[in-house]
């Protein structure tokens, strides 16, 4: 990586699965066991809050036993090491990028471990249940929902994401089918800026096409073998 100097990283599912997190769109994923259109987006939360919460009470609960693997630990190498601009973009809403050390973190599909009031706007701090419908603490507002990002919502981070990739000399795909947009379209506007594109993911994405380079097999394997 003589002539890399900046670097953008994006992360999905993938990064977490050896960790014991389910993914989306793999054989006995989320998206099989849930209707999506039900539990990710504004208007199922409208519909069913209750189904919506518990689904990710149940997440949020299971999250916290999981530990960072292999993969997540050599980009939290790579982000105390490089000198250079660094970015890792995460589409996953679990906490393993910061809990194996690394930093310069940008979560565009936010977190679990956080509350977004609905009355006041604010943003706190969650570790426990939302499904007993617990008062904001700042205003006291029944009003509260897990700060995700749903379809149909603006993703987080935008700006900073596209200002690093206007800056990037490398971008990274890690772990991710290439279905969800932006995050899917990334690669593209890499391209249309001349940066040069790896992909590490367990099998051929629907974007593999759009990569300088592929390489296939599990993150805990591949990515430390790309950074070391
Ligand atoms: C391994 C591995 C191992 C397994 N090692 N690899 C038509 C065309 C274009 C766009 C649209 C359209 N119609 C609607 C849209 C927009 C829509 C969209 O993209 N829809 C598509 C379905 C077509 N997008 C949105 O609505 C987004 N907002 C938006 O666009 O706003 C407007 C806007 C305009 C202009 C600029 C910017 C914005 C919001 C999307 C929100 C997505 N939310 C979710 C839920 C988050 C909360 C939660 O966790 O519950 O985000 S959905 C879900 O998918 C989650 C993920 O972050 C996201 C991506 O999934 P990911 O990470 O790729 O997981 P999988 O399971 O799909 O793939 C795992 C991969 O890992 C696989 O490839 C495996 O092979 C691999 N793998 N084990 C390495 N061990």
């Amino acid at each position: 990586m003589t002539d890399i100097r900046n670097i953008v990283i994006l992360t999905g599912a993938g990064v977490s699965a050896e960790s014991g997190i389910d993914t989306f769109r793999d054989a006995g994923g989320l998206w099989e066991q849930h209707k999506v259109e039900d539990v990710a987006t504004p208007e199922g939360f409208a519909r069913d809050p209750d189904l919506v919460l518990r689904f990710y009470d149940m997440r949020r609960e299971a999250i916290q036993t999981k530990q960072p693997n292999a993969a997540h630990d050599a980009l939290a190498r790579l982000d105390a090491e490089w000198d250079g601009e660094l970015l890792i973009v995460t589409q996953n809403v679990d906490d393993l990028h910061e809990r194996a050390g690394a930093g310069r973190v940008v979560h565009m599909h936010g977190t679990h471990l956080q509350a977004w009031c609905t009355a006041c706007d604010r943003r706190l701090p969650w570790t426990g249940p939302m499904i007993d419908r617990p008062a904001c603490p700042a205003c006291g507002a029944r009003s509260l929902r897990p700060d995700v990002v749903w379809f149909g919502e603006m993703p987080y981070g935008m700006g900073r994401i596209q200002a690093a990739l206007r800056q990037a000399d490398l971008f990274v795909s890690i772990g991710t089918s290439g279905a969800v947009y932006p995050a899917a379209g990334f690669v593209q506007d890499a391209r249309a800026m001349r940066v040069r594109t790896l992909e590490l993911n367990l099998e051929a994405s629907m974007g593999s096409r759009w990569f300088h380079e592929s390489r296939h097999g599990p993150a805990t394997r591949i990515v430390p073998q790309w950074v070391d």
